[in-house]
C-alpha cells in the first residue's frame, strides 16, 4: 500500500486548472496525493477500475471534479465507499450550475460531499480532505490548525481604499 491517501480525479485535462487548487492545498499541508484524468463518459472502464481498487490501494478520500453533465463524482461514489468530495467545474455555457446540479442531487445511499463551483470549491475540497485525514493524524491536525490560523491572521481589521 502506498503513502498516497488522496486521489484527485477529473473528467478532462481542461479541469486541471481548477483542480490544481486542491492539489496546491494538499502540497501546502504535506499530504501525499495522486492526480488522474478519469472520465465518466470517455473512459468509463478507467473509472470502474479506479473505484474498484481505491480501498485496497489505501485511498482515504477521493476529490472528483467535473463540468457539464458531471457524472464522475456520483459514479465514483457508487463504486467505492471511500468518501468522495465533488467539485463542480465552471462551464462556459451554464457557468457551472449544470455541474453543481449534476453533482449535488445524489439519491439516498450514495453521498457526494459537494463543494462550491470552481476554484474556491476545489481549494475547499483539499481542505475538507485534510480535515477528514486530520481526525487520525495529530501532526496533520496541527498543520491544518496553523494553516487556518494564518488565514485568519491575514484578514485586516479595516478595509483599505483600492
Ligand atoms: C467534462 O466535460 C469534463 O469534466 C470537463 O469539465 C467538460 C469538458 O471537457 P473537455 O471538452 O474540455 O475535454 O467531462
Amino acid at each position: 500500500m502506498s503513502d498516497v491517501k488522496v486521489g484527485i480525479i477529473m473528467g478532462s485535462q481542461s479541469d486541471w486548472s481548477t483542480m490544481r487548487e486542491a492539489a496546491t492545498i494538499l502540497d501546502e499541508l504535506g499530504i501525499a496525493y495522486e492526480a488522474r484524468i478519469v472520465s465518466a463518459h470517455r473512459t468509463p472502464d478507467r473509472l470502474w477500475d479506479y473505484g474498484k481498487t481505491a480501498v485496497e490501494r489505501g485511498l482515504q478520500v477521493i476529490i472528483a471534479g467535473a463540468g457539464g453533465a458531471a457524472h464522475l463524482p456520483g459514479m465514483m461514489a457508487s463504486k467505492t465507499r471511500v468518501p468522495v468530495i465533488g467539485v463542480p467545474v465552471q462551464t462556459k455555457a451554464l457557468s457551472g450550475v449544470d455541474s453543481l446540479y449534476s453533482i449535488v442531487q445524489m439519491p439516498k445511499g450514495f453521498p457526494v460531499a459537494t463543494m462550491a463551483i470552481g476554484a474556491a470549491g476545489a481549494a475547499n475540497a483539499g481542505l475538507m480532505a485534510a480535515a477528514i485525514l486530520a481526525n487520525g493524524d495529530a501532526a496533520l491536525a496541527q498543520r491544518l490548525d496553523a494553516w487556518r490560523d494564518a488565514l485568519s491572521a491575514s484578514i485586516p481589521q479595516e478595509p483599505q481604499d483600492d
